[in-house]
């Protein structure tokens, strides 16, 4: 085979090499909790380096599954690149050895920036990932190993079928490997952390009868944990320490204060309901829940430091350098309670949802003000720093806007008879003051709105409604607290997020 045809037993054997590199760090990441994903490593690389405009293309094409997709293409460039270098082998296995190194490298310093790397642990892995690697495409190419033959060559005397044999058993291992490495670390981050016990709040709230309309198929007014939204700029959501975590608070205080985990929920716990929304959610879009966050009072925090005189910037900074800034003034404001909350639905906050602590600011969209996985919070100014979206285009103050979303009836075909037009609608922390259902052109109808929990959360809305077949267009518009409509002509999710109406076209059968 080697001999036969060269270069495509090379390249099959340098992508099988780079297939066993890829898989042998992913389930050593996978075993051991200091090692990061070289994959997912190299992907924060590329998200935290991305150009301009990139996000958008990747969510408008792939939604939710744009990161998936992005480390896919990694694993395929990596194949890409391990089948040129097993060209290359055959004629000299030094430079493709180094190549292999080279890689090594820039994966063990993509993964340094993992805060939760033991850089030790990372060399070892790195090392270990690149020695199999070499290692499969010696013994594959027959370079680089043995008693070199006359032409500098001991290409193996294997027949094609055992080339081809060999290379797919090890392939077909590699491949296991890495699908098992990463069934463990997504584990990992299912696995709830460990939380020291916190106190009951002082006060509990309850939701309010009728708050939940109960129709079968519409969105529940709060959403479980596990179906919660996710947006965040990690691969893999970091796996704090609680024991060893800190929140720092620095910047223009009198005081900088350190806190840890036990220090901090012996402060005054408050409970809440909030409704969060993702700046990138589209009109119709899911990118937005709600649910009852536990924790502190972030104002009871800034005072233990001191906000000096001037401070115009609440920077909130996470365990892996994500940023986001917002209006010191929004934060003061005693007409809401900006949190850090520590529980979720009255669980432990998932691994995923920013454990052990994250920022929750009723009123703001995500990206500026819910950072999860919370390190630091900075007093600064709105002039001496942009928190890390702001650079790449979304615009710095973002409140959340007016939003109203019809789940019910579903897109495409519906049965007949009576039925419920139903759905969602939020502006948080104006609250929903009316939401209005337009169905074929005719007059505005007011749906009946579910009991608001407060001015901070979405409410369910429902019109009943008895079709007739055929095809229907229905569409929905909301009104806020301030007695301000949604407006009608649909804008894209950047810079502030998306205006518009949501519009439906259903047909009954
Ligand atoms: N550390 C960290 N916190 C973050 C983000 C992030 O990328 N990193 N993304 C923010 C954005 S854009 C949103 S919309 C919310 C989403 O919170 P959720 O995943 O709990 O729904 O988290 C915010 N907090
Ligand atoms: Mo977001």
């Amino acid at each position: 085979m080697l001999q036969a045809r060269p270069a495509v037993a090379g390249a099959l054997a340098g992508a099988v090499g780079a297939g066993v590199a890829l898989g042998t760090a992913e389930l050593l990441a996978g075993v051991l909790p200091g090692i990061p994903s070289l994959v997912a490593s190299v992907g924060r690389w590329i998200i935290d380096n991305q150009p301009l405009g990139a996000k958008d293309v990747m969510v408008s094409l792939f939604g939710t599954n744009d990161k998936a997709v992005l480390e896919l293409v990694i694993v395929a460039v990596a194949f890409a690149i391990g089948a040129v270098l097993g060209i290359v082998a055959v004629r000299s296995f030094r430079l493709t050895s180094y190549a292999f190194l080279a890689f090594g490298a820039v994966g063990f310093f993509a993964a340094l920036r993992d805060p939760s790397a033991v850089p030790t642990f990372a060399v070892v892995a790195a090392a270990t990932a690149v020695a199999a690697g070499i290692g499969t495409v010696s013994w594959l190419t027959g370079q680089g190993g043995g008693a070199p033959g006359p032409t500098g060559a001991v290409a193996p005397s294997w027949s094609r079928r055992g080339f081809l044999a060999r290379t797919g058993a090890l392939g077909f291992t590699a491949l296991v490997a890495g699908g098992l490495g990463r069934r463990l670390i997504v584990a990992r981050e299912e696995t709830p952390g460990a939380h020291p016990t916190i106190p009951q709040p002082g006060a509990v709230v309850t939701l309010p009868a009728s708050a939940d309309l109960a129709i079968p198929g519409l969105t529940p007014i709060v959403v479980p944990n596990g179906e919660f939204y996710r947006i965040d700029t990690a691969l893999i959501a970091p796996s704090v320490d609680v024991a060893s975590w800190q929140l720092r608070v620095t910047g223009m205080v009198d005081r900088p204060v350190t806190l840890r985990f036990d220090e901090l929920v012996a402060l005054p716990l408050i409970e809440q309901y909030v409704t969060i929304s993702c700046v990138s959610n589209e009109v119709g879009g899911d990118l937005v829940g709600n649910a009852k966050w536990t924790g502190v009072r972030l104002r009871d925090v800034l005072r233990m430091a001191g906000v000096q005189a001037g401070a115009t910037q609440l920077v909130g900074e996470s365990v892996d350098g994500f940023t986001a800034g917002m209006p010191m003034a929004w934060v003061m404001d005693p007409a809401r309670e900006p949190m850090i909350a520590v529980k979720m639905n009255d669980e432990a906050l998932p691994r995923p949802h920013g454990y052990p602590a994250r920022l929750i600011i009723p009123g703001l969209y995500g990206y500026v003000s819910a950072t999860k996985w919370l390190s630091e919070l900075r007093v600064t100014t709105m002039e001496a720093e942009d928190g890390y979206w702001v650079p790449l285009g979304w615009s710095k103050e973002a409140p959340i806007l007016t939003q109203s979303r019809i789940d019910l009836p579903r897109r495409g075909t519906n049965p007949r008879g009576k039925q419920a037009i139903a759905g969602i609608a939020w502006a948080p922390d104006r609250g929903i003051s009316r939401v209005e259902v337009q169905v074929d052109g005719g007059a505005w109808q007011v749906a009946t709105l579910s009991r608001p929990i407060s001015s901070t959360t979405w409410v369910q809305w429902k019109l009943d409604w008895d079709p007739a077949q055929g095809e229907h267009t229905i569409v929905v518009r909301a009104t806020d607290g301030d007695g301000i409509t949604q407006p009608v002509d649909r804008t894209p999710a950047a810079p502030d997020g998306a205006r518009g109406w949501h519009i439906r076209v259903t047909s009954i059968a």
